[in-house]
Protein backbone atom coordinates (compact mmCIF):
# COMPACT_ATOMS: atom_id res chain seq x y z
CA UNK A 1 0.00 0.00 0.00
CA UNK A 2 1.31 3.40 -0.80
CA UNK A 3 2.57 5.39 2.64
CA UNK A 4 2.71 9.02 2.44
CA UNK A 5 7.01 9.95 2.63
CA UNK A 6 6.38 12.91 4.89
CA UNK A 7 3.44 12.48 7.19
CA UNK A 8 4.29 14.80 10.10
CA UNK A 9 4.46 17.70 7.29
CA UNK A 10 1.06 17.35 5.66
CA UNK A 11 -0.34 17.08 9.21
CA UNK A 12 1.05 19.92 10.08
CA UNK A 13 -0.21 21.36 6.84
CA UNK A 14 -3.64 20.03 7.35
CA UNK A 15 -3.67 21.77 11.07
CA UNK A 16 -3.01 24.78 9.58
CA UNK A 17 -5.49 25.01 6.85
CA UNK A 18 -8.08 23.56 9.36
CA UNK A 19 -7.38 26.89 11.56
CA UNK A 20 -7.11 29.19 8.87
CA UNK A 21 -10.40 28.42 7.58
CA UNK A 22 -12.38 28.87 10.81
CA UNK A 23 -15.53 28.34 10.21
CA UNK A 24 -15.96 27.50 6.52
CA UNK A 25 -15.67 24.20 4.63
CA UNK A 26 -13.27 23.67 1.57
CA UNK A 27 -13.71 21.06 -1.30
CA UNK A 28 -10.34 20.45 -3.13
CA UNK A 29 -10.46 18.05 -5.84
CA UNK A 30 -7.13 15.75 -7.18
CA UNK A 31 -5.72 16.13 -10.66
CA UNK A 32 -7.49 15.00 -13.42
CA UNK A 33 -5.32 12.15 -16.01
CA UNK A 34 -4.47 13.35 -18.85
CA UNK A 35 -4.87 11.62 -22.17
CA UNK A 36 -1.72 11.91 -24.64
CA UNK A 37 -3.09 10.30 -27.24
CA UNK A 38 -5.14 7.21 -28.14
CA UNK A 39 -5.97 5.74 -24.74
CA UNK A 40 -2.52 6.45 -23.44
CA UNK A 41 -2.46 8.54 -20.84
CA UNK A 42 0.74 11.43 -19.82
CA UNK A 43 2.29 10.05 -16.44
CA UNK A 44 -0.10 11.42 -13.58
CA UNK A 45 0.66 14.29 -11.30
CA UNK A 46 -1.00 15.15 -8.74
CA UNK A 47 -2.54 18.87 -7.83
CA UNK A 48 0.09 20.63 -5.73
CA UNK A 49 -2.80 21.65 -2.86
CA UNK A 50 -3.77 17.72 -2.79
CA UNK A 51 0.13 16.90 -2.28
CA UNK A 52 0.50 19.77 -0.13
CA UNK A 53 -2.04 18.13 2.27
CA UNK A 54 -2.16 14.69 2.51
CA UNK A 55 0.91 13.68 0.13
CA UNK A 56 -1.79 11.40 -1.64
CA UNK A 57 -1.03 10.27 -5.41
CA UNK A 58 -3.50 8.37 -6.66
CA UNK A 59 -5.43 10.15 -8.92
CA UNK A 60 -10.14 11.15 -8.88
CA UNK A 61 -9.80 12.02 -5.57
CA UNK A 62 -11.14 14.63 -3.45
CA UNK A 63 -10.50 16.41 -0.13
CA UNK A 64 -13.10 17.71 2.51
CA UNK A 65 -12.32 20.04 4.91
CA UNK A 66 -15.03 20.74 7.80
CA UNK A 67 -13.64 22.52 11.00
CA UNK A 68 -15.07 22.08 14.07
CA UNK A 69 -17.02 19.23 12.92
CA UNK A 70 -16.47 15.69 14.96
CA UNK A 71 -14.45 14.09 11.66
CA UNK A 72 -13.05 17.75 10.08
CA UNK A 73 -11.10 16.16 7.25
CA UNK A 74 -12.80 13.74 5.14
CA UNK A 75 -10.65 12.18 1.31
CA UNK A 76 -13.11 10.57 -1.06
CA UNK A 77 -10.82 8.14 -2.75
CA UNK A 78 -10.51 5.74 -5.77
CA UNK A 79 -12.13 2.32 -4.15
CA UNK A 80 -10.03 -0.86 -3.75
CA UNK A 81 -10.42 -2.92 -6.79
CA UNK A 82 -8.47 -6.11 -6.95
CA UNK A 83 -9.30 -6.48 -10.77
CA UNK A 84 -8.25 -3.14 -11.43
CA UNK A 85 -5.41 -3.11 -9.49
CA UNK A 86 -3.95 -5.79 -11.63
CA UNK A 87 -3.98 -3.18 -14.32
CA UNK A 88 -3.57 0.26 -13.02
CA UNK A 89 -1.40 -0.61 -9.49
CA UNK A 90 -2.15 -0.81 -5.31
CA UNK A 91 -4.41 1.60 -4.25
CA UNK A 92 -4.24 2.56 -0.90
CA UNK A 93 -8.26 2.87 -1.00
CA UNK A 94 -10.76 4.23 1.77
CA UNK A 95 -8.82 2.46 4.17
CA UNK A 96 -5.93 3.45 3.24
CA UNK A 97 -6.49 7.32 3.54
CA UNK A 98 -7.35 6.52 6.94
CA UNK A 99 -4.85 4.40 8.53
CA UNK A 100 -2.02 6.20 6.51
CA UNK A 101 -2.52 9.56 5.01
CA UNK A 102 -4.60 10.87 8.28
CA UNK A 103 -8.06 11.02 7.03
CA UNK A 104 -10.83 11.20 9.85
CA UNK A 105 -13.08 9.57 7.55
CA UNK A 106 -12.35 8.07 3.97
CA UNK A 107 -15.15 7.10 1.40
CA UNK A 108 -14.90 5.92 -2.49
CA UNK A 109 -15.24 9.06 -4.72
CA UNK A 110 -18.24 7.27 -6.08
CA UNK A 111 -19.84 8.03 -2.96
CA UNK A 112 -19.06 12.14 -3.33
CA UNK A 113 -22.53 13.22 -4.92
CA UNK A 114 -24.17 11.35 -2.84
CA UNK A 115 -22.75 12.29 0.62
CA UNK A 116 -21.69 16.00 -0.36
CA UNK A 117 -24.60 17.59 0.41
CA UNK A 118 -24.76 16.61 3.89
CA UNK A 119 -21.70 17.20 4.48
CA UNK A 120 -22.03 20.89 3.64
CA UNK A 121 -24.65 21.45 5.95
CA UNK A 122 -23.51 23.44 8.51
CA UNK A 123 -21.10 26.19 6.49
CA UNK A 124 -21.81 29.37 4.85
CA UNK A 125 -18.69 29.57 2.88
CA UNK A 126 -17.42 27.17 0.93
CA UNK A 127 -13.80 27.25 -0.62
CA UNK A 128 -13.98 25.81 -3.69
CA UNK A 129 -12.19 26.81 -7.26
CA UNK A 130 -14.73 28.05 -10.08
CA UNK A 131 -14.54 28.02 -13.20
CA UNK A 132 -10.69 25.22 -13.56
CA UNK A 133 -13.36 22.18 -14.54
CA UNK A 134 -16.89 22.37 -15.61
CA UNK A 135 -17.94 18.74 -14.49
CA UNK A 136 -16.70 19.51 -10.81
CA UNK A 137 -18.50 23.01 -11.23
CA UNK A 138 -21.52 21.15 -12.20
CA UNK A 139 -20.88 18.49 -9.52
CA UNK A 140 -20.69 21.10 -6.58
CA UNK A 141 -23.85 23.46 -7.79
CA UNK A 142 -25.96 19.62 -8.03
CA UNK A 143 -24.31 19.54 -4.33
CA UNK A 144 -25.22 22.88 -2.90
CA UNK A 145 -28.97 22.94 -4.73
CA UNK A 146 -29.57 19.42 -2.72
CA UNK A 147 -28.02 20.96 0.50
CA UNK A 148 -30.52 23.74 0.20
CA UNK A 149 -33.85 21.37 -0.62
CA UNK A 150 -32.48 19.97 2.98
CA UNK A 151 -31.94 22.82 4.31
CA UNK A 152 -35.70 24.20 4.18
CA UNK A 153 -36.89 21.33 6.09
CA UNK A 154 -33.95 21.20 8.60
CA UNK A 155 -33.01 25.02 9.10
CA UNK A 156 -29.08 24.12 8.82
CA UNK A 157 -26.75 26.49 7.18
CA UNK A 158 -25.83 26.44 3.54
CA UNK A 159 -22.73 27.51 1.76
CA UNK A 160 -24.32 30.62 -0.03
CA UNK A 161 -20.48 32.42 -0.18
CA UNK A 162 -17.59 30.92 -2.12
CA UNK A 163 -13.90 31.44 -1.97
CA UNK A 164 -11.08 30.45 -4.14
CA UNK A 165 -8.28 28.61 -2.24
CA UNK A 166 -6.20 30.82 -2.89
CA UNK A 167 -7.18 33.49 -0.43
CA UNK A 168 -6.25 31.01 2.84
CA UNK A 169 -4.70 27.61 1.48
CA UNK A 170 -2.37 29.60 -1.44
CA UNK A 171 -1.62 31.97 1.16
CA UNK A 172 -0.06 28.83 3.36
CA UNK A 173 1.87 27.50 0.34
CA UNK A 174 3.72 30.51 -0.12
CA UNK A 175 5.50 30.61 3.48
CA UNK A 176 7.59 27.35 3.58
CA UNK A 177 8.80 25.76 6.37
CA UNK A 178 12.23 24.48 7.78
CA UNK A 179 11.22 20.68 6.26
CA UNK A 180 9.79 22.20 2.93
CA UNK A 181 12.81 24.29 2.45
CA UNK A 182 15.53 21.17 3.15
CA UNK A 183 12.93 18.88 0.18
CA UNK A 184 13.66 22.49 -1.91
CA UNK A 185 17.26 22.25 -1.55
CA UNK A 186 17.53 18.36 -1.90
CA UNK A 187 15.77 19.69 -5.28
CA UNK A 188 18.43 22.41 -6.07
CA UNK A 189 21.45 20.03 -5.16
CA UNK A 190 20.43 17.17 -7.61
CA UNK A 191 19.21 20.08 -9.93
CA UNK A 192 23.11 21.15 -9.54
CA UNK A 193 24.58 17.52 -10.16
CA UNK A 194 22.78 17.44 -12.81
CA UNK A 195 23.87 20.70 -14.93
CA UNK A 196 27.56 20.12 -13.61
CA UNK A 197 27.37 16.82 -15.51
CA UNK A 198 25.56 18.40 -18.43
CA UNK A 199 28.70 21.31 -18.59
CA UNK A 200 30.84 18.49 -18.78
CA UNK A 201 29.27 16.49 -21.25
CA UNK A 202 28.89 19.94 -23.93
CA UNK A 203 31.02 19.82 -26.86
CA UNK A 204 30.25 21.06 -30.70
CA UNK A 205 28.13 18.78 -32.80
CA UNK A 206 26.37 17.26 -29.37
CA UNK A 207 22.69 17.44 -29.94
CA UNK A 208 20.54 19.05 -27.63
CA UNK A 209 18.30 16.26 -26.76
CA UNK A 210 21.82 14.58 -25.47
CA UNK A 211 21.92 17.47 -22.51
CA UNK A 212 18.00 17.30 -22.15
CA UNK A 213 18.53 13.50 -21.70
CA UNK A 214 21.56 14.01 -18.91
CA UNK A 215 19.54 16.63 -17.11
CA UNK A 216 16.81 14.25 -16.76
CA UNK A 217 18.81 11.14 -16.31
CA UNK A 218 20.80 12.87 -13.48
CA UNK A 219 17.40 14.01 -11.87
CA UNK A 220 15.81 10.49 -11.92
CA UNK A 221 19.07 8.54 -10.73
CA UNK A 222 19.28 10.86 -7.83
CA UNK A 223 15.84 9.99 -6.93
CA UNK A 224 14.30 13.06 -8.18
CA UNK A 225 10.48 12.70 -9.71
CA UNK A 226 11.84 14.35 -12.90
CA UNK A 227 11.87 17.42 -14.52
CA UNK A 228 9.63 19.80 -12.74
CA UNK A 229 8.41 21.68 -15.82
CA UNK A 230 9.58 21.32 -19.95
CA UNK A 231 13.41 21.21 -20.11
CA UNK A 232 14.66 23.96 -22.63
CA UNK A 233 18.15 23.70 -24.07
CA UNK A 234 18.55 26.03 -26.72
CA UNK A 235 21.86 26.36 -28.34
CA UNK A 236 22.56 29.92 -29.82
CA UNK A 237 19.76 31.56 -31.50
CA UNK A 238 17.71 28.79 -30.27
CA UNK A 239 18.33 30.77 -26.80
CA UNK A 240 16.61 34.06 -27.48
CA UNK A 241 13.21 31.89 -28.12
CA UNK A 242 12.15 31.70 -24.65
CA UNK A 243 10.31 28.56 -24.53
CA UNK A 244 12.45 26.66 -26.66
CA UNK A 245 11.33 23.09 -26.18
CA UNK A 246 12.02 21.37 -29.25
CA UNK A 247 15.96 20.40 -28.12
CA UNK A 248 16.42 18.83 -31.87
CA UNK A 249 19.53 20.90 -32.85
CA UNK A 250 23.11 20.40 -32.75
CA UNK A 251 25.56 22.59 -31.09
CA UNK A 252 27.90 24.80 -32.71
CA UNK A 253 31.08 25.92 -32.31
CA UNK A 254 31.67 29.26 -31.04
CA UNK A 255 27.63 29.51 -29.62
CA UNK A 256 26.19 29.72 -26.39
CA UNK A 257 24.16 27.10 -24.59
CA UNK A 258 21.07 28.31 -22.73
CA UNK A 259 19.46 25.76 -20.63
CA UNK A 260 16.53 25.90 -18.34
CA UNK A 261 15.25 22.67 -16.20
CA UNK A 262 15.04 22.08 -12.50
CA UNK A 263 14.13 18.61 -10.66
CA UNK A 264 11.07 18.01 -9.04
CA UNK A 265 11.56 16.28 -5.46
CA UNK A 266 9.00 15.05 -3.51
CA UNK A 267 6.69 17.39 -5.01
CA UNK A 268 8.66 20.34 -5.00
CA UNK A 269 10.52 21.83 -8.36
CA UNK A 270 14.03 23.51 -8.67
CA UNK A 271 13.91 25.97 -11.34
CA UNK A 272 17.34 27.00 -12.27
CA UNK A 273 18.91 28.44 -15.91
CA UNK A 274 22.41 28.51 -17.07
CA UNK A 275 24.19 29.67 -20.32
CA UNK A 276 27.58 28.60 -20.90
CA UNK A 277 30.10 28.41 -24.07
CA UNK A 278 29.53 24.94 -26.18
CA UNK A 279 33.41 25.19 -26.68
CA UNK A 280 34.37 25.84 -23.58
CA UNK A 281 35.42 29.74 -24.28
CA UNK A 282 33.31 32.67 -23.82
CA UNK A 283 34.24 35.47 -26.78
CA UNK A 284 34.61 38.77 -26.38
CA UNK A 285 31.10 39.55 -27.48
CA UNK A 286 29.48 36.75 -25.27
CA UNK A 287 31.54 37.64 -22.20
CA UNK A 288 30.66 41.31 -22.51
CA UNK A 289 27.05 40.59 -22.38
CA UNK A 290 27.43 37.60 -19.67
CA UNK A 291 29.14 39.32 -17.52
CA UNK A 292 26.36 42.71 -17.70
CA UNK A 293 23.34 39.81 -16.90
CA UNK A 294 24.81 38.39 -14.36
CA UNK A 295 26.08 41.37 -12.26
CA UNK A 296 22.31 42.48 -12.16
CA UNK A 297 21.50 38.95 -11.05
CA UNK A 298 23.65 38.89 -8.37
CA UNK A 299 22.45 42.44 -7.00
CA UNK A 300 19.29 41.08 -7.32
CA UNK A 301 19.66 38.39 -5.18
CA UNK A 302 21.32 40.49 -2.67
CA UNK A 303 18.10 42.68 -2.48
CA UNK A 304 15.89 39.58 -1.85
CA UNK A 305 15.29 40.37 2.37
CA UNK A 306 12.19 41.04 4.23
CA UNK A 307 10.60 44.19 3.82
CA UNK A 308 11.68 44.50 -0.28
CA UNK A 309 8.99 44.74 -2.06
CA UNK A 310 8.57 41.79 -5.07
CA UNK A 311 8.04 44.73 -7.74
CA UNK A 312 11.38 46.45 -6.45
CA UNK A 313 13.43 43.32 -7.41
CA UNK A 314 12.23 43.90 -11.07
CA UNK A 315 12.86 47.66 -11.32
CA UNK A 316 16.44 47.04 -10.11
CA UNK A 317 16.54 43.77 -13.25
CA UNK A 318 14.88 46.63 -15.30
CA UNK A 319 17.55 49.78 -14.51
CA UNK A 320 20.94 47.54 -14.43
CA UNK A 321 19.91 45.74 -17.74
CA UNK A 322 18.66 48.35 -19.27
CA UNK A 323 21.93 50.74 -18.28
CA UNK A 324 23.82 47.89 -19.72
CA UNK A 325 21.91 48.37 -23.05
CA UNK A 326 23.28 51.59 -23.16
CA UNK A 327 26.61 51.26 -22.31
CA UNK A 328 26.86 47.95 -25.29
CA UNK A 329 25.24 50.27 -27.69
CA UNK A 330 21.62 48.47 -27.98
CA UNK A 331 20.14 51.23 -27.09
CA UNK A 332 20.99 54.96 -27.91
CA UNK A 333 22.22 57.17 -25.02
CA UNK A 334 24.95 57.99 -22.66
CA UNK A 335 24.85 55.01 -19.56
CA UNK A 336 26.06 58.02 -16.81
CA UNK A 337 23.12 59.99 -17.72
CA UNK A 338 20.21 58.88 -15.21
CA UNK A 339 17.33 61.27 -17.25
CA UNK A 340 18.78 58.76 -20.61
CA UNK A 341 18.08 55.81 -19.08
CA UNK A 342 15.11 56.91 -16.87
CA UNK A 343 13.54 57.69 -20.57
CA UNK A 344 14.37 54.09 -21.97
CA UNK A 345 12.96 52.94 -18.92
CA UNK A 346 9.61 55.26 -19.40
CA UNK A 347 9.44 54.25 -22.73
CA UNK A 348 9.87 50.41 -22.24
CA UNK A 349 12.73 50.03 -24.71
CA UNK A 350 14.39 47.96 -23.07
CA UNK A 351 11.52 45.27 -23.91
CA UNK A 352 13.28 44.89 -27.05
CA UNK A 353 15.91 42.82 -25.46
CA UNK A 354 14.24 42.26 -21.80
CA UNK A 355 10.87 40.86 -21.98
CA UNK A 356 9.73 38.88 -19.06
CA UNK A 357 9.78 39.43 -15.46
CA UNK A 358 12.64 38.95 -13.03
CA UNK A 359 11.32 36.40 -10.57
CA UNK A 360 7.80 34.43 -9.41
CA UNK A 361 7.54 32.57 -6.73
CA UNK A 362 8.40 28.68 -6.60
CA UNK A 363 7.48 25.88 -5.00
CA UNK A 364 5.34 22.62 -5.18
CA UNK A 365 4.43 24.48 -8.90
CA UNK A 366 7.22 26.06 -10.47
CA UNK A 367 5.01 29.19 -11.06
CA UNK A 368 4.14 28.79 -7.29
CA UNK A 369 1.24 29.96 -5.66
CA UNK A 370 0.91 32.95 -4.11
CA UNK A 371 -0.49 36.65 -4.64
CA UNK A 372 2.36 39.37 -5.91
CA UNK A 373 0.11 42.44 -4.99
CA UNK A 374 -2.23 43.09 -2.39
CA UNK A 375 -5.18 46.10 -2.68
CA UNK A 376 -3.09 47.49 -5.62
CA UNK A 377 0.17 47.32 -3.83
CA UNK A 378 2.87 44.88 -4.59
CA UNK A 379 3.68 42.30 -1.56
CA UNK A 380 6.78 42.71 1.08
CA UNK A 381 9.29 39.58 0.32
CA UNK A 382 9.08 37.95 4.14
CA UNK A 383 11.29 35.56 5.41
CA UNK A 384 10.17 31.98 4.27
CA UNK A 385 9.32 32.83 0.77
CA UNK A 386 11.22 31.17 -1.88
CA UNK A 387 11.82 33.01 -5.47
CA UNK A 388 13.30 32.96 -8.63
CA UNK A 389 15.68 35.61 -9.74
CA UNK A 390 16.33 35.14 -13.36
CA UNK A 391 17.05 38.29 -15.40
CA UNK A 392 18.14 37.70 -19.43
CA UNK A 393 19.39 38.94 -22.49
CA UNK A 394 17.78 38.49 -25.81
CA UNK A 395 19.09 39.87 -29.57
CA UNK A 396 17.30 38.67 -31.82
CA UNK A 397 18.91 37.36 -34.52
CA UNK A 398 17.95 39.34 -37.50
CA UNK A 399 17.89 42.69 -35.34
CA UNK A 400 19.89 45.41 -37.61
CA UNK A 401 19.74 48.17 -34.13
CA UNK A 402 21.88 45.66 -32.31
CA UNK A 403 25.31 45.58 -33.20
CA UNK A 404 26.62 42.61 -34.92
CA UNK A 405 28.27 40.77 -32.45
CA UNK A 406 25.93 40.79 -30.16
CA UNK A 407 23.02 39.16 -32.87
CA UNK A 408 21.72 36.21 -32.04
CA UNK A 409 22.42 35.71 -28.12
CA UNK A 410 20.24 34.87 -25.71
CA UNK A 411 21.46 34.53 -21.77
CA UNK A 412 19.46 33.62 -18.60
CA UNK A 413 20.82 33.09 -15.65
CA UNK A 414 18.27 31.83 -13.21
CA UNK A 415 18.92 31.12 -9.34
CA UNK A 416 15.95 30.38 -6.53
CA UNK A 417 16.34 32.34 -3.65
CA UNK A 418 14.61 31.47 -0.06
CA UNK A 419 14.32 34.82 1.85
CA UNK A 420 15.90 34.94 5.62
CA UNK A 421 15.86 36.99 8.25
CA UNK A 422 19.37 37.67 7.47
CA UNK A 423 21.30 37.34 3.93
CA UNK A 424 19.55 35.78 0.68
CA UNK A 425 20.01 32.07 1.38
CA UNK A 426 20.36 30.84 -2.61
CA UNK A 427 19.69 27.09 -2.90
CA UNK A 428 21.31 26.76 -6.07
CA UNK A 429 24.36 28.36 -5.25
CA UNK A 430 26.63 25.64 -5.77
CA UNK A 431 25.88 25.21 -9.65
CA UNK A 432 28.68 27.14 -11.90
CA UNK A 433 27.85 30.44 -12.46
CA UNK A 434 30.64 32.89 -12.72
CA UNK A 435 32.38 32.93 -16.61
CA UNK A 436 35.49 31.15 -15.04
CA UNK A 437 33.73 28.65 -13.14
CA UNK A 438 31.48 27.64 -16.12
CA UNK A 439 34.80 27.84 -18.56
CA UNK A 440 36.12 25.15 -15.99
CA UNK A 441 33.03 23.30 -16.14
CA UNK A 442 33.00 22.39 -19.37
CA UNK A 443 36.58 22.28 -19.95
CA UNK A 444 37.57 20.48 -17.43
CA UNK A 445 35.54 17.88 -17.80
CA UNK A 446 35.78 17.36 -20.68
CA UNK A 447 39.67 17.28 -20.72
CA UNK A 448 39.01 14.29 -18.54
CA UNK A 449 37.13 12.81 -20.93
CA UNK A 450 39.22 12.96 -23.82
CA UNK A 451 42.08 11.77 -22.07
CA UNK A 452 40.21 8.46 -20.87
CA UNK A 453 39.05 7.75 -25.04
MN1 LIG B 1 11.72 30.50 -13.72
Amino acid sequence: MSQPTHPDLHARHRAAFLDALGSDAALLFGAPHHLRNGDAEFRYRQDSDVLYLTGWREGDCALLFRPGAEQPFIMFVQPKDPEREVWTGRRAGPEGAKAAFGADEAFPITDLDKRLPELLQGYRTLHYRFAVDADRDARVARAVAAARRAARRNGMDVPDAFIDPARVLHELRLFKSEEEIALMRRAAQITAEAFTDAMGHTAPGVPEYEIETLLEHGFRRQGGWGPGYGTIVGGGVNATILHYVNNDQHLRDGDLLCVDAGCEYEGYTADVTRTWPINGVFTDAQRELYQAVLDVQVACIDACRPGRRFLDIHDMAIRGLTTAMVRLGLLEGDAEDAACIDQHIEDETFKRYYMHGTSHWLGLDVHDVGVYNREGQSRLLQAGMVLTIEPGLYIPEGDEAAPARFRGVGIRIEDDVHVTADAPDVLTAPIPKTIADLEAAVGVRRGRAMAAR
